[in-house]
């Protein structure tokens, strides 16, 4: 999973990447960065910790997401749309949008005061803009292949489902809330419409405010928004802490978990991701997957073999193998299930794949 930190310049994202990511990447309050940070975080799924104590194989494996943290938008520098930086940021599955909330007087004179219902609104303008230009100039591109005589149902389908796009986006609304069939849905995923992404919204405040975001949080989820608050700055010295040490700080200021959890959990809620494992005496792993795929789609995620010859999947949960110990009383508790194609993998399965190819 690729998540984008994003936002308006020195809204803070470098601090946050460096809390997350546990690096030292260079916070100016002068220089704007001009270059992408990336890195990527074990997801420690204490799951997968307790299978593998469990099975003991040769490799443990984590699932894990990679965060880009991008140069401040919208200024002048990267606006063209063709950049490509925006191109990078476009192939991100989702977007935390970094809010600056704290308060700094010299990057008040040179970004302006905090306003982080404002800059959320010109982001959400300006994500906006960008796709009806992207929309449009595919409508006039199609308007010129019915000119040459080129009109299959498939560009007409195409045509239609634009011009509703367009209707939307001329409103100023975010493509993330349309309803859309599946099939547009799929259809629409090419163009990577940047207010289409899942949006999770960081708002960056000061370590002294920190107990203080409650309004603006319930503000913000009130109008759909999934919102959190983070003491960026707080958080990037936690990490240089070891987690002890840390763990003393984080309770003073009501931080339940480390913000590698608290985020890693958001991004899963943001995507509609969950996990299944695969088990043995080789590897023990996590997989990802988006809530609601069924069993084809998990084997195709394990390997495009074992959804060509998918024959069914064995399937047991991770509570109860934990609760009994060993597949064998699960097989005779009953608890050892054999599933189709179509069967809904639940978070927490652990599946084997039957196949032949
Ligand atoms: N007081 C306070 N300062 C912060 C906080 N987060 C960031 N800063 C400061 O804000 C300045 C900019 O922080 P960065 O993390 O570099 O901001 P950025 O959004 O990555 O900046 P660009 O990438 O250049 O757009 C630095 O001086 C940080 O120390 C915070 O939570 N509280
Ligand atoms: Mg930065």
């Amino acid at each position: 999973m690729k998540i984008a930190l994003t936002g308006l310049p020195k809204s803070g994202k470098t601090t946050i990447f460096n809390a997350l990511t546990g690096s030292e990447h260079s916070t100016d309050k002068y220089i704007p960065a001009d270059s992408i940070n990336i890195g990527v975080v074990q997801i420690t799924d204490p799951r997968i910790t307790q299978l593998s104590q469990l099975y003991k194989p040769k490799k443990t494996i984590y699932a894990h997401i990679e965060y880009r943290d991008y140069p401040g938008i919208f200024s002048q520098d990267i606006e063209n749309a063709e950049s490509s930086m925006i191109q990078d940021l476009k192939s991100c599955e989702g977007f935390a949008l970094v809010l600056r909330n704290f308060v700094d007087d010299e990057l008040d004179a040179i970004v302006g005061e905090r306003n982080p219902l404002k800059d959320l609104m010109r982001f959400e303008e300006e994500m906006v803009l960008s796709d009806l230009i992207v929309a449009e100039n595919r409508l006039e591109r199609i308007e010129l292949s019915y000119k040459r005589g080129v009109k299959t149902p498939a560009i007409q389908n195409e045509e239609k489902l634009l011009k509703l796009v367009c209707e939307d986006l001329r409103e100023g609304l975010p493509l993330r809330n349309m309803e859309l069939g599946a099939e547009d849905a799929k259809s629409l995923r090419g163009f990577q419409f940047f207010s289409q992404k899942p949006l999770l919204l960081l708002v960056n405040c000061g370590e002294d405010e920190y107990n203080q975001q409650e309004e603006l949080l319930s503000q913000l989820s009130g109008r759909g928004y999934l919102a959190i608050a983070i003491a960026g700055r707080f958080e990037e010295e936690l990490s240089k802490l070891d987690d002890e040490e840390a763990q003393v700080f984080m309770e003073d200021m009501g931080i339940a978990s480390s913000i590698r959890d608290r985020l890693t959990q958001l991004s899963y809620q943001l995507m509609g991701y969950i996990s299944f494992f695969t088990v043995g005496d080789d590897e023990v792993r996590a997989w990802t997957i988006t809530r609601g795929d069924n069993a084809l789609t998990a084997a195709g995620k394990i390997h495009s073999d074992l959804a060509r010859g998918f024959i069914r999947a064995e399937c047991f949960s991770y509570d109860d193998i934990i609760r009994h110990g060993n597949e064998k009383i699960l097989r005779e508790k009953g608890l050892f299930r054999l599933e189709g194609k179509e069967y809904v993998v639940k978070d927490g399965d652990v599946i084997s794949i039957r196949f032949n190819v």
